[in-house]
């Protein structure tokens, strides 16, 4: 029970007229019931708000519609057409599944999701969502991922695709429709992917979030735009889909619609069978702020709620759970009768006019097309807040009764001949689909209207008055990017001097002139989780502000320093608080927005990198099905550098996380001047050359002399390796050793110490790139194997470390499958030197030591190497095991 004590502690001015109210109450209770006191306070409640009495939100309401039935905004359509159509799109969709698991044995689909939200979606494309035809970005729609063979069927009608393409559902290679919402496979179709559940709710908050920026930045007029996202209620069990529904409501986000469809059901069963999912989230909703609409009945309920003068049928509306909801659409008319209305005799008498069947079409309000209708017209006209639409369906819908509301109902794919003829009737589409077509060794025939007949006209008509075809991805620059001079890149060219500075110090430093760009310099979106101070960024408070769309209602307590925190509604730093996930959502809508919006932003997320991957590696998954163009900056990054944390600190492995994304064209930095290389030139390859790839830096927090640039360096950079130094001359000895981020110190020291104590000259290479390497490398090697007879190519790390001695060590401070990427091309015996294990908090030097990337233990590689390949005696091994003082039973970093 939830206690409200506060209540006890109010002022009371006058108790003995308090105790009166309180009895009257009680009186009403004990005379007329609970209902009656229920009704008497709600409208107590309504009228005390009406009259700006500040009374708290209530967050739940009774099980009925939020809308009552007269305040219901007029149906602006033809009903009748667009059940026709509606039907025709049913069909289809169910057919291309079908014929999908027929065909490719099991490839199959998923019938019974859209066939739950079908009115729901095509209430939206007949009324609400607008396309781009008026050379305006539209709406963002953002559906279902299982609900993608509806949205194909609607194509189809639209005559976008044929016949051959819906046979291709699920046929992805060779260019078929996609699964599901894939931008990387239907670059022209879809823009949002949807299908990991809870990715696609919180990118559309952001989405939202993002198009208010644009605007109070008078970057783009985005005010024109709806942010609408289609969520299951299963899905709503995912953090990131009600995570951030506090920032929607916060941020008066009135251009976000969300429709939630309610079937009750999820994969394996009900989502709450022993309470009300559609409760639940209604009392989440408000709390959080938001407009909540429920869409629980249709209009065939309508007289008897209107009917239902003692509450009665509210209650029992109110106290049945959604297990119970569940079964009825399993059953008949004439067990609801007996289940739901049949134990209360005043709820019996109140159907006793109805027939069983009757009974049967009581309909739920989110199939009811007028319920529909008003909810979104609702949602759209709201001011101020988010509107959630609740809206409640059966799973499966017309699909026959060993479909519609079981368990199983996700995960059917198949129907056989004689459940399509029922499908067939159900959507009285008998004189289009003759019955022969559904003989049993047959296979279902799609059905689309022709074009001139009414229903094809309609639809037509209806998208061209909302400015044309959804979903749709087009890539037109409408705001031009322009592209900054070298002169911010070339600052880092000639190195720091004896100053010693981190790669992140130099990093912002680049942003903050990037941004001051005059033409540039607006579109730079730079993104922080709560993490500026760490990396630095705190310097970039005060000049280029922190966005806050209601500007800064107070002075902020550092207002007298220097770096103080300011806030403006033109903002331009997303400061977005302790969410990882949040802050990738903002920087998949920045880095998306050339497409979603023509007007190309560059996004600069800087993370505590070991809180990017691995915290929110799905949501960066859909960044590249997103095609997002981008940077990604994994800050205070290494196993060893960033020093005084541990074990849930220390990262050495986002790197390997980072190779497992296609397009992630992920660098490890050394020096200052190779990070500002990579982001000039990814500049330029992501908005010049159009290729829709990301960079994901580390940048680390270890100050030093950072290095001029040698000549001609920039090429090797891009592709992962150049040679740094090369060997001091007239050893005896050879080796080579590459490097990347931090460990350039152990490398350098190395290469001194094995000069000076044992002749042996070593060539220093940063490897900038392992992942850059290792993917030419592996294209070399497929086209070497499907050309047989011709001269094999040469992998580039394999030519370039060539020119080079081995044996080869490589230093990281990642773990060792990073170098160990690029293993079997280079040229030589080969060890990797990295940081597995769990991170500890020590010194640099200690962890170093520790997990044996330092100068010493990088000379004993490099003389254990010499070793075997026989060039150096064992004992030389000995020797410095001995001078550096390493004990073999310390440290291991395979320990855990
Ligand atoms: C992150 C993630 N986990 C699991 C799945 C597998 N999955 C696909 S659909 C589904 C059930 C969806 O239920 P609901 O959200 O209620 O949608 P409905 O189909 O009922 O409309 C599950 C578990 C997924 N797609 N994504
Ligand atoms: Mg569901």
């Amino acid at each position: 029970m939830i206690i409200d004590g506060y209540v006890h502690q109010l002022p009371d001015q006058d108790p003995e007229e308090t105790q009166e109210w309180l009895d009257s109450l009680d009186g009403v209770i004990s005379s007329q019931g609970k209902m009656r006191a229920q009704l008497l306070m709600a409208k107590l409640i309504t009228r005390a708000r009406e009259q700006n009495v500040g009374v708290p939100a209530s967050i739940s309401t009774p099980y009925i519609n939020t809308i009552p039935p007269e305040e219901e905004a007029w149906f602006p359509g033809d009903m009748y057409l667009e059940k026709r159509i509606r039907r025709f799109i049913r069909w289809n969709a169910a057919v291309m599944v079908i014929k999908a698991n027929q065909a490719a044995d099991g490839i199959g689909g998923h019938l019974s999701t859209f066939a739950s939200s079908a009115a729901l979606y095509e209430v939206g494309f007949n009324h609400f969502f607008r396309g781009k035809d008026d050379g305006l970005p539209g709406d963002h729609v953002y559906i279902q991922g299982h609900a993608a063979p509806g949205i194909y069927a609607r194509a189809y009608l639209e005559h976008r695709i044929d016949d051959e393409d819906l046979d291709r559902f699920r046929r992805e290679i060779g260019g078929g429709l996609s699964s599901y919402p894939h931008p990387r496979l239907m670059p022209d179709f879809w823009e949002y992917p949807t299908v990991s559940m809870g990715i696609g709710p919180i990118n559309s908050i952001y989405q939202a979030r993002y198009n208010k920026y644009l605007l109070n930045r008078r970057i783009d007029d985005a005010a024109e735009s709806r942010v609408w996202a289609f969520v299951g209620d299963g899905e709503t069990d995912e953090p990131e889909t009600l995570g951030a529904i506090n920032l929607a409501a916060r941020e008066k986000l009135d251009n976000l619609t969300w429709v939630i469809n309610c079937n009750l059901q999820r994969l394996d069963g009900p989502v709450r069978g022993n309470g009300k999912i559609i409760q639940e989230l209604e009392a989440t909703f408000r709390g959080a702020g938001w407009n909540v609409i429920k869409v629980l009945w249709g209009s065939n309920w309508d007289p008897l709620l209107a009917a239902d003068v003692d509450g009665v049928l509210v209650n029992k509306m109110n106290t049945t759970v959604d297990g119970e909801y569940q079964r009825y659409k399993t059953e008949s008319g004439a067990y609801v009768r007996e289940h739901f209305f049949g134990p209360d005799p005043r709820l019996r008498k109140m159907v006793e006019h109805m027939s069983d069947a009757e009974i049967w079409h009581l309909r739920r309000g989110g199939l009811d097309y007028n319920k529909i209708y008003a909810a979104y017209k609702a949602a759209t006209e709201m001011k101020g807040a988010p509107t959630v639409i609740l809206a409640k369906t059966i799973k499966g819908w017309t699909l026959g009764p060993d479909v519609e509301g079981r368990n199983a109902t996700h995960q059917i794919k198949k129907m056989t001949n004689e459940q399509l003829l029922g499908l067939r009737e159900t959507l009285h589409l008998q004189e289009e689909i003759p019955e022969s077509a559904l003989a049993p060794d047959q296979e279902p025939p799609y059905y689309r209207p022709p074009q001139g007949s009414p229903e094809s006209d309609y639809l037509q008509q209806r998208r061209k008055a909302l400015d044309g075809y959804l979903p749709s991805r087009v890539v037109q620059v409408r705001r031009p990017l322009e592209m900054p001079s070298h002169e911010p890149f070339a600052e880092f060219e000639p190195g720091s001097g004896n100053q010693e500075v981190s790669t992140t110090m130099a990093f912002t430093r680049l942003l903050r002139s990037l941004a001051r760009d005059k033409k540039f310099g607006p579109r730079v979106v730079p993104i922080i989780p709560d993490e500026g101070r760490t990396f630095g960024m705190d310097a970039l408070f005060k000049e280029l502000k922190i966005y806050a769309s209601q500007g800064q209602l107070y002075e902020p307590v550092d207002h007298d320093l220097l770096l103080s925190y300011v806030e403006g509604k033109d903002g331009q730093i997303l400061e977005e608080g302790i969410t990882e996930a949040g802050s990738t959502a903002s920087w998949i809508a920045a880095a998306t927005s050339y497409a979603t919006r023509g007007v190309p932003m560059v996004p600069f997320f800087t993370f505590y990198s070991m809180f990017g991957f691995q915290r929110v590696g799905d949501l960066i998954w859909s960044a590249a099905d997103s095609r997002a163009r981008g940077f990604l900056l994994g800050a205070t990054a290494g196993r060893t550098t960033l020093a005084g944390e541990g074990l849930q600190h220390q990262d050495g492995h986002s790197l390997v996380l980072a190779s497992t994304v296609p397009v992630c064209e992920a660098y490890d930095p050394a020096f200052a001047y190779e990070m500002a290389t990579i982001i000039e030139r990814g500049l330029h390859r992501m908005y010049v050359d159009n290729d829709d790839v990301f960079y994901y830096l580390t940048l680390y927090n270890e100050n030093y002399a950072q290095p001029p640039m040698p000549a001609g360096a920039a090429d090797g950079i891009m592709r992962g390796l150049y040679r740094w130094a090369a060997a001091p001359e007239d050893t005896t000895h050879h080796a080579t050793i590459l490097f990347s981020g931090t460990a350039q110190q152990a490398a350098r020291q190395a290469q001194v110490d094995l000069a000076e104590h044992y002749d042996v000259g070593v060539d220093l290479w940063s490897a900038t790139s392992y992942k850059r390497l290792r993917e030419e490398a592996l294209e070399v090697e497929r086209w070497n194997r499907l050309h047989p007879g011709e001269d094999d190519r040469v992998p580039f790390v394999t030519e370039q470390l060539s020119g080079s001695e081995g044996p080869f060590v490589a230093v990281t401070d990642y773990m060792k499958v990073v170098p160990d990427q690029v293993a079997r091309w280079i040229p030589g015996r080969f060890t990797p030197l990295g940081t597995d294990g769990f991170g500890r908090s020590d010194t640099r030097e200690a962890l170093r030591q520790f997990f044996e990337t330092d100068a010493p233990h990088v000379v004993v590689a490099v003389l254990a190497a010499l070793a075997d390949d026989g060039k150096v005696p064992a004992a030389v091994v000995k020797d410095a095991i001995d001078r550096y003082g390493i004990d073999p039973e310390v440290g291991d970093p395979a320990s855990r």
